[in-house]
């Protein structure tokens, strides 16, 4: 199968990415970083095709596409991976820069390769779409904000694609890990603090991003006539916390 996976330079991309190469799979590796990426390459091999990507920039997106070589045209698998948070502050503290940012990536950046891909997938009759989304999409939490509220539409539009597919044998999914270790995540999201990052994991078992690449490797080799419409996997470690009250004069 032909994987196309945004995000491929780090965390659960490139776990993924790793997963597929040793199951026989091609992968198409965007991201930012062509660095990262030739690295990956150098190591996976030419089954492992790394592509420039900035999926914010969406009006190039279709060009690159268009350019990938003809044994990597027919994308059999896209996984909406690339994303990340910026910041903990409450909203009345928060960047504006920030939250637009989550906003290209997360979700704009996710909607146009979904526009790009999807057609192919509907006329062939066969595709495979997995989102990752995040229990901050269900579940609020201080200084979730806008990084939740992308992740929330991440998953109402996987369903909506869902409902949109009526008929067609093209699979949707919307992956939703809670707290995973080891990925650049928190790095991201504290704006290079990485002793804030790592305070983050301090003291509990997480998952990795290995545990998620196996989990989306699942997915991806899972029987084509079942779809798991949403996958929620959290640490054990963690949990739900239940609604907080401020008390007067505390
Ligand atoms: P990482 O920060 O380790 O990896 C993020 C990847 O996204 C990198 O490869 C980065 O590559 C890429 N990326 C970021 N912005 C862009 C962009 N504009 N265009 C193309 N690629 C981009 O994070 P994780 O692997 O942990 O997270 C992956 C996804 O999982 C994200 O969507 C995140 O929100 C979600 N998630 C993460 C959780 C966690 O706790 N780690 C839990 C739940 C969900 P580059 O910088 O080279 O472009
Ligand atoms: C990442 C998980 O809990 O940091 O999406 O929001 S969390």
């Amino acid at each position: 199968m032909n994987v196309l996976i945004t995000g491929a330079s780090a965390g659960f991309g490139q776990a993924l990415a790793e997963r597929l190469i040793t199951g026989g799979h091609q992968v198409i590796g965007c991201a930012r970083r062509l660095d990262k990426l030739n690295a990956l390459a150098d190591t996976l091999g030419e089954a492992f095709l790394p592509v420039v990507m900035d999926v914010s920039d969406t009006a190039s997106i279709p060009q690159i596409l268009a350019d990938l070589p003809e044994s990597f045209q027919q994308i059999d698998v896209l996984v909406n991976n690339a994303g990340l948070a910026l910041g903990t502050e409450p909203a009345h503290e928060a960047n504006l820069d920030d939250w637009m940012q989550m906003i290209d990536t997360n979700v704009k950046g996710l909607m146009a390769l979904t526009h790009a891909i999807l057609p192919a997938m509907v006329a062939r009759d066969s595709g495979y779409i997995i989102n990752v989304g995040s229990i901050a999409g269900s579940w609020p939490y201080y200084g979730g904000n806008v990084y939740g509220a992308t992740k929330a539409f991440v998953k109402q539009f996987s369903l909506n694609l869902r409902a949109d597919l009526l008929g067609t044998q093209v699979r949707v999914t919307n992956l939703e890990p809670g707290n995973v270790a080891g990925t650049e995540f928190s790095n991201v999201r504290y704006h290079g603090d990485n002793d804030k990052a790592a305070q983050v994991y301090d003291g509990f078992k997480s998952m990795s991003g290995g545990d998620i690449g196996d989990i989306l490797l699942w997915l991806i080799e899972s029987p084509a006539h079942i779809n798991v419409n949403r996958l929620e996997v959290m640490p054990v470690a963690q949990t739900y916390n239940g609604l907080t009250i401020a008390k007067q004069g505390e």
